[in-house]
């Protein structure tokens, strides 16, 4: 994998990159959508790519190690082949699933026995089976294995896990470089940075992350619950210290001001459910603000879902035909809104890029955050 920066914006920490994969090229800032189990949800590779125009996936340790199983996916020649993606794909490690859906969860130093929340089976994840179980898969990145705090948490349990997590990374990073690439492409492996809201503990972390000297970093524990002026200070801090010159990912964030917020803090990548979880509950991202399709005040805007966001499922379909298939239960409401919002977030990070280049990246994105936050 290989990092280029292109540009900084001089009145934020906002940056444009590109990262090159062996599966391709990835234009930074970048939101890459969810594919917990091997696909994003209501959503086709075709659209994917010519509609949502992604440039990058994620895919879950957790729940593709469960579900369909490793044999099969080795079988396939790696998760690209079996579910038709030739772009690249991200995994991540399961520690955060694994805290967040398994049942009896057991921390030890070692790793975490859990069992699975399919059929209650009893499975362990260590450093290094992670690391095997993600070049199986065969993500081009994958994830350290870590835990993701949740919030709010005390000091000592902060520290205590942190340092824990820190101690995995070796193993992680012992493991991953004594194994080869398993299909023949190149993988590479983010470590995560720790800490809660702690300020001392995040610096520790971020510096100790950074002596790893990987080809990118990524910054977990955040967007758990913690006030958005908690996250933005630590990813301020975190950003300080982590290399200039390799990618940055903030795990799991978040809502379209989230990511403008993050991207002028020097964040390169983001991921989360929020677009296409929100689209199966009828919530919409548009250019105009937010939209909840099943309101009454849809029941006749003729008007597409969103003229100015451009792209098919926005401008072919209209409101008030989108809130019929969502009230109605239809499976074509899920499949319409989630392309719509993966449209709008790669749109939006696509815009965020232009004004960096532009140079007025910092007056755009204050308009826009309160903009995209309205309801309508
Ligand atoms: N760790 C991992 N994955 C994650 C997180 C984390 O802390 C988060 C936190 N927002 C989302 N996904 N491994």
């Amino acid at each position: 994998m290989k990092f280029e920066l292109q540009y900084t914006d001089a009145q934020s920490k906002a940056r444009v990159g590109e990262i090159t994969t062996d599966h391709g090229k990835i234009q930074t800032p970048i939101f890459m959508p969810v594919g917990t189990q091997g696909t994003v949800k209501a959503v086709h590779q075709r659209e994917l790519k010519e509609d949502v125009k992604a440039e990058i996936i994620l895919g879950n340790t957790y729940h593709l190690y469960l579900r369909p199983g490793l044999e099969t996916i080795e079988q396939a020649g790696g998760l690209h082949k079996f579910n038709g993606w030739d772009k690249p794909i991200l995994t991540d490690s399961g520690g955060y699933q694994v805290f967040s859906l398994s049942n009896n969860r057991k921390i030890k130093e070692e790793g975490v026995v859990f069992k699975s929340h399919i059929d209650g089976s009893k499975h362990v994840f260590t450093p290094e089976n992670i690391m095997d179980i993600q070049r199986t898969i065969g993500a081009d990145i994958i994830m350290a294995f870590d835990e993701c705090t949740p919030y709010p948490c005390d000091h000592q349990y902060a520290k205590t896990s942190m340092e824990r997590t820190h101690r995995w990374l070796k193993r992680c990073v012992d493991r991953f470089d004594s194994t080869e690439d398993k299909y023949g492409y190149s993988q590479t492996l983010f470590p995560i940075v720790q800490g809660s809201t702690f300020k001392d503990l995040r610096i520790q972390s971020a510096e100790t992350i950074a002596s790893f000297e990987r080809e990118g970093n990524a910054i977990g524990g955040l967007s758990v619950g913690e006030p958005a002026e908690d996250m933005y200070e630590m990813t301020d801090l975190v950003t300080d210290i982590l290399p200039k010159d390799k990618p940055r990912y903030l795990m799991g964030v978040g809502t379209p001001a989230n990511i403008l917020e993050g991207i002028g803090l020097g964040i390169d990548m983001f991921d989360c459910v929020m677009p296409t979880r929100q689209a199966r509950h009828g919530q919409l991202f548009t250019t105009q603000g937010i939209i909840n399709i099943k309101n009454q005040k849809w029941e006749r805007d003729f008007s597409p879902i969103d003229e100015e966001l451009g792209g098919y499922v926005s401008t072919f379909y209209s409101k008030a035909y989108l809130r019929h298939l969502m009230r109605a239960q239809e499976l074509l409401a899920a499949q319409i809104a989630s392309v719509h919002n993966l449209t709008f977030y790669l749109w939006l990070v696509k815009e965020a890029r232009k004004h960096i280049i532009e140079g007025d990246f910092r007056e755009w994105k204050d308009i826009m955050v309160k903009k995209l936050m309205q309801r309508l």
